[in-house]
């Protein structure tokens, strides 16, 4: 099988990093050449909740670009997360998770989850019966994993990864028992989201003292259940500080943070030469 770099990393306990794929009108390459960035990139979120990456057409192809190639110095691919666009205020997320599962990826990241009904129907979307209620039959699904059909049926349960956003005040109240809801791996802590729910502007680096104190409530609530916690960070600073706080998936950038943040710091560099 394939290798799933971000299950591998929560089965030893160790942080994971990762990217954001915000551009899906990119393409094929662009989402190639992050894959290939670092032997030390776990995972890449690719967003359709406020990324502009089409669903359909877009994951597929993208998942396909990733899970294609290996590494440069021969290691694994990064796992692909697809957040799926849906918020959790309403149900119909049902065929998106069977659209983003069935188009290889290696699991769903489920935005503004807030009970612990929710939760239940999202995992139960993920799964397969007689655990879940996902449906069987995509034709490539199998391939990507580099899997037989009947082999991808009999792991995909216990390999598909399947993370919800803790990023709204409702979810805060909720986060102990949305924790404990089986088949859900993780609670993922959305700063911006948080913070506005909150009453705080998106925080562009360090989020404000109050939602800091509910970020540590929150890691408590999914350790406490047994859970891994994952967070969105927006520069690598940051995301060491996350791993040793303990957290277990830290996003590290974005396609879009890292290619304007490297284009002007070496703009910078070109146009005052040291004297
Ligand atoms: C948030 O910060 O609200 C997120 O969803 C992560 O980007
Ligand atoms: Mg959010």
């Amino acid at each position: 099988m394939q290798t799933h770099s971000l299950l591998s990393r929560f089965k030893s306990n160790t942080p994971a990093f990762g990217a954001w794929l915000s551009n899906g009108s990119g393409g094929f390459f662009h989402a190639r050449a992050m894959a290939q960035s670092s032997p030390n990139l776990s995972f890449i979120v690719i967003d359709c909740e406020h990324g502009l990456v089409n669903l359909n057409p877009g994951v597929a192809e993208l998942v396909a670009a990733i899970h294609g190639v290996g590494h440069l110095d021969g290691g694994a691919p990064p796992s692909t997360i697809v957040r799926i666009a849906a918020t959790g205020f309403t149900t119909g997320v049902n065929w998106q998770i069977k659209y983003a599962l069935d188009a290889g990826a290696r699991g769903v990241l489920v935005p503004m989850v807030s009970t612990a009904e929710m939760a239940k129907n999202i995992a139960s979307d993920a799964r397969y019966p007689p655990v879940g209620r996902r449906g069987f039959g995509g034709a490539y699904t199998h391939g990507n994993w580099g899997l037989t059909r009947s082999d991808y049926f009999k792991h995909a349960n216990e390999n598909v990864l399947v993370l919800v956003q803790i990023e709204t005040l409702e979810a805060v109240k909720n986060m102990k028992e949305i924790a404990e809801v089986e088949g859900i791996d993780g609670l993922f802590i959305g700063p911006s989201d948080l913070s506005i729910s909150m009453g705080y502007p998106p925080p562009s680096s360090d989020p404000h003292p109050e939602v800091e104190k509910v970020i540590r409530e929150i890691l408590k609530a999914a350790h406490d259940a047994g859970k891994k916690c994952a967070i969105f960070c927006f520069n690598g600073v940051q995301a060491a500080k996350r791993a040793a706080e303990g957290f277990d998936m830290i996003n590290v950038t974005s396609d879009i943070n890292a290619m304007t943040e490297g284009i002007a710091s070496n703009i910078k560099l070109a146009s005052s030469p040291s004297t």
